[in-house]
């Protein structure tokens, strides 16, 4: 059999790139017409190989290539990548590679992103006249098929089709669902290897021709045809990203980077996801799993929601400082959910790696996350040195003297003098779970893990205390859809602005949010009825400022101690009090022994009158501006309910 590089073309060779060898197509099977030159047909379900044969038909692709997830085949690719110059060898660690996207497609674009149903009421709550609604964006079935003819006709010419069989969750689990990704970008399918079960494996569990997640991504070609970086080839003025729940279909265009193209994430795991788990009666969340285990040997898990770029990662990977705990990962920031038939919470994380915002990671912010980088890891837009390593904001104490650096744009870049990061604040590592130190003994375990506790929180830099815990499931219900935080370089948002982002599925929910509160509200009787209970639910700001704009809390590791009285409650332990926002911990239960910083314990916890009021004036104009034909009465009943209670304090 010839070998699989034969097949390609030669490439414009980059500086210094290896040559690929110019042997000519041997081609022995095609799609209808189109070429295959990895993989065969037969290896397809009916429905997959029409499936393939509709996108081909639409893109008009050279070639079709069947990725099989071999480590030669992600060899073969980085390669040809490299050839290509996408990206660079970072010889510093083993088979890691950088890449540098066009400057215009660095962030998830969610003004460009729709969800598509019949009636507009399906996908997105009616604001109110003259308010523009921030909970997602309905497109028409009509607008949706005109934008898909004004974009993929003949998009991939010249270039390769992957098709990308792909599991959302281990292969064998009950919970995971199975997606097809095709895609004219090998930097996407390297990176879905890294991110998902992918391959032959997959294609195999497709054989009895079941249903699978359709999932079309191009990079795009600009309408004049001229592509202006051809290493990173995209079309940031036509990009658009869609999503179908009736056909389980995300249809993306124009953009290469993270969630817009590496499909299986937010659009599938997140926006479809949660389609699937309201039909199905399960959650799909945008939150991190760990393992927490205390000085006894009790372990129990926790699912927690920030929104992006609220250090998810770093809770999820932990070190923690109170003696004898241990924090374990499971994922880093997707949960999907649903209670066993014995009535308690299950949850598996449906991804197989990180893809985490670099900036910020350092040895002292989440050693675990820098022990997990320096193999396998593909990164994208942060800055290189020349000793062939990587850097970006927050490792300036990891830098070995004398080495130069160039900056993601790849210009010169001089610590202390250029005005600019050298990072892009949403530049990326993309790295394998597997590889994470204190990943989880049962990270992939088939049934999932037991939740014990659900966890909201938010960058609140005042008002907002550490910790404090829901009165009831529909309080909880409450708390997560009044979420608040200050704003993310994942999305195109600029400045600090405190946005609401409820439940952190602001920008991921699939359907209206109104019906998703409900849904969330059914699942205590679902619990109940299986003869188990729903997990007590808690908030917790690691953010709050003191009137100097100083943290009040040291965060990270000693983040362990709000976990600690967290698990002491789940424990039924009486160690709090009851106030008008819900119950924080009684005085002196926070275990702070051994803290090397003294901590102001009364304004971490103070709940200011004045500005409950005021909150809660905002989340009932929120309420009233966004959903004010769909929010539920009981969660209606829990803001009255709050203010009443702020109201007397
Ligand atoms: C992410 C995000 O990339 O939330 O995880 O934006
Ligand atoms: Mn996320």
């Amino acid at each position: 059999m010839p070998h699989l590089l034969d097949h390609y073309q030669p490439l414009p060779a980059a500086m210094g790139s290896p040559k690929l060898k110019t042997v000519p197509k041997a081609i022995y099977n095609h799609l209808r017409g189109f070429p295959i030159v990895n993989g065969e047909h037969a290896q397809l379900s009916a429905k997959v190989q029409d499936y393939v044969e509709q996108s081909a038909a639409l893109c008009q692709p050279d070639k079709i290539h069947i990725v099989d997830g071999s480590e030669e085949e992600s060899n073969m690719l980085l390669t040809m990548l490299h050839s290509q110059g996408t990206i660079q060898p970072l010889p510093k660690y083993d088979n890691c590679w950088l890449a540098r996207t066009n400057p215009a497609d660095v962030a998830r674009v969610e003004s460009k992103t729709f969800i598509c149903t019949e009636n507009r009421e399906q996908a997105i709550p009616t604001p109110k006249e003259g308010i523009k609604g921030a909970l997602g964006n309905w497109i028409s079935p009509e607008d949706y098929d005109t934008a898909i003819q004004n974009r993929f006709p003949g998009c991939m010419k010249g270039r390769t089709m992957y098709v990308v069989p792909f599991s959302m969750g281990p292969i064998a689990s009950p919970l995971s669902k199975v997606g097809i990704e095709i895609t004219d970008s090998a930097y996407v399918v390297n990176s879905m290897r890294v991110m998902t079960r992918m391959g032959h494996e997959v294609l195999d569990k497709l054989a009895d021709n079941s249903d699978f997640v359709k999932c079309l991504h191009s990079v795009g070609t600009p309408a004049n045809g001229k592509i202006s970086m051809p290493s990173w080839p995209c079309d940031p003025e036509r990009t658009i990203i869609l999503h179908k729940p009736e056909n389980n279909e995300i249809v993306s265009y124009g953009s290469g980077y993270g969630g817009n193209s590496l499909l299986g994430k937010k659009c599938f795991a997140l926006r479809i996801g949660s389609t699937i788990a309201k039909r199905e009666g399960w959650l799909a969340e945008h939150m991190l799993i760990l393992g927490i285990t205390n000085p006894n040997g009790d372990k129990k898990y926790i699912a927690a929601a920030f929104p992006s770029a609220c250090g998810k990662t770093n809770l999820a990977m932990m070190n923690p400082t109170l003696p004898g705990y241990k924090v374990e990962c499971v994922g880093d920031d997707i949960a999907w959910m649903k209670f066993d038939s014995k009535g308690q919470l299950r949850a598996i994380n449906p991804e197989n790696g990180f893809f985490g915002v670099a900036p910020g990671t350092s040895s002292a912010t989440n050693p675990n996350a820098m022990k997990t980088i320096h193999k396998n890891t593909i990164f994208t837009n942060v800055a290189s040195t020349s000793d062939g390593g990587v850097f970006w904001e927050g490792m300036e104490d990891e830098l070995t003297p004398g080495v130069q650096i160039t900056d993601w744009l790849g210009q010169p870049w001089t610590p202390n003098q250029s005005k600019n990061p050298a990072a892009h604040p949403n530049s990326r590592f993309c790295a394998p779970a597997s590889q994470c130190p204190i990943i989880d003994p049962a990270w992939e375990d088939n049934e999932g893990v037991p939740i014990s506790a659900i966890l909201f929180g938010g960058r609140r830099p005042e008002g907002v205390p550490l910790v404090y815990e829901a009165n009831s499931w529909s309080h909880g219900v409450f708390i997560g859809s009044a979420m608040r935080s200050e704003s993310t370089a994942a999305a195109e948002h600029k400045g600090k602005v405190i946005m609401n982002d409820p439940f952190a599925m602001r920008p991921f929910f699939g359907y209206n949010f109104g019906d998703y509160l409900q849904h969330w509200l059914s699942m205590e009787q679902r619990a109940a009825q299986a003869g188990g209970d729903a997990p007590k639910i808690f908030h917790v700001n690691w953010f709050r400022k003191d009137g100097h704009g100083k943290f009040l809390w040291p965060g990270f590791g000693e983040n362990s101690r709000v976990l600690d009285w967290i698990i002491r409650r789940i424990d039924g332990e009486e160690c709090y009090q009851q106030t008008p926002i819900g119950r924080i911990p009684s005085q002196g239960s926070i275990n702070l022994d051994g803290l090397n910083q003294r901590v102001d314990e009364k304004q971490l916890f103070s709940i200011p009158k004045k500005f409950w009021l005021k909150e809660v004036d905002e989340i009932k104009q929120y309420y009233d501006n966004q959903l004010p034909h769909d929010l539920p009465q009981q969660i209606g009943n829990e803001l009255q309910d709050l203010k009443n209670r702020v109201e007397q304090m």
